[in-house]
């Protein structure tokens, strides 16, 4: 027997095979590409040699694969064999996957914890490395040394969709971020102004904006997006027409920046022009908000 089994060893799966081992953990491996645990081998892993056998060998079992599809593709041969063990997967996915999965996994007679890693490979095994888990509680507390030995592991509750829900949430805001800079440098080096010479600029800009984020948070709780606004959304539209043709005139396209002028001008027409920017999270929504307590 081992303390965990890895199953999927590709750059991720491969990262948290290594920082296992480097925790002192026994591990077994499997990956549909054979050669890719060679490496781990070498560093004391045991390559098993199908997947059942891999998920026979320990009470953990972590598969790290592409997609959800994957998963269920790779583990067919061992669903029978999961039955008493844990299964934490750290495939991204959707809340609905993980939801749908927790289930494939219960009738398996499998504990389940699904994971969202807020991290790249090289960072795995460090406390920079933050992993969500949702599922399983008494998994999530009875394989706290191995989960620990991946990164900062954070629990946030029973309902397995939390964890893609969050990780989901928070690439979805660094993607928005990717965005804007990536205009942001396209607009300044339309003048040959060098990025790293922007860069500090930036930088500084980001940081103050950040700076607001509590506020807007509070009035998404509260929902009071009209006291005390100092940057009306009507303001936001009127300037934002010329983010557009600044854009143009300087040969750099607007995809980037174009769906939230679209979403201004919905806010505008819909009444709230005279709202704080934290309303917008009023017209992206598609159904009914029990948080809040009214439809939208
Ligand atoms: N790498 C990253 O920066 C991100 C960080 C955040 C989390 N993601 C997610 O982690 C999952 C795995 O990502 P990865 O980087 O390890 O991905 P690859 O290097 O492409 O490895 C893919 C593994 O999946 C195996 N695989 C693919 N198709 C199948 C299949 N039909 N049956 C069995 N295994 C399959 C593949 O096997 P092989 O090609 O080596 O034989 C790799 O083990 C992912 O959800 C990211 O979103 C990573």
């Amino acid at each position: 027997m081992s303390d965990v089994s890895v199953i999927g060893l590709g750059a991720m799966g491969s990262a948290l095979a290594a920082a296992l081992l480097k925790s002192g953990l026994s591990v077994t491996l499997w990956n549909r590409s054979p050669a890719k645990a060679e490496a781990l081998v070498a560093k004391g892993a045991v390559a098993a040699e199908s997947v059942k056998d891999a998920v026979e060998a320990s009470k953990l079992v972590v598969a790290c694969l592409l997609v959800y599809d994957t998963v269920y593709e790779a583990f067919e041969p061992a669903k029978d064999a999961l039955a008493g063990r844990t299964l934490v997967n750290l495939t991204n996915g959707t809340p609905a996957q993980a939801r749908e999965m927790a289930q494939w996994a219960a009738t398996r007679g499998a504990d389940y914890l699904d994971g969202g890693i807020m991290a790249v490979p090289p960072m795995i095994g460090q406390a920079e490395a933050l992993i969500l888990y949702s599922g399983a509680h008494t998994a999530f507390e009875a394989h706290g040394k191995p989960l620990g030995a991946l990164g900062a592991a954070r629990y946030l509750g029973d309902d397995a969709g939390l964890a893609p829900l969050h990780d989901i949430a928070l690439l979805t805001a660094m993607y928005g971020l990717f965005s804007g800079v990536t205009h942001a440098f396209a607009l300044t080096g339309s003048e040959k102004v060098p990025a790293e010479k922007f860069l500090p600029m930036l930088s500084n800009w980001l940081g103050a904006v950040m700076t607001w984020l509590p506020d807007m948070a509070r009035r998404i709780d509260s929902g009071d997006y009209r006291s005390d606004v100092v940057s009306n959304l009507e303001m936001q539209a009127a300037a934002f027409d010329n983010f557009i043709a600044a854009s143009e005139g300087q040969g750099v396209s607007s995809e980037l920046i174009a769906p939230m002028f679209e979403l201004l001008k919905k806010a505008v027409a819909s009444g709230y022009g005279d709202a704080d920017q934290a309303s917008l999270v009023e017209m992206i929504r598609t159904r009914w908000c029990g948080l809040l307590g009214f439809p939208f």
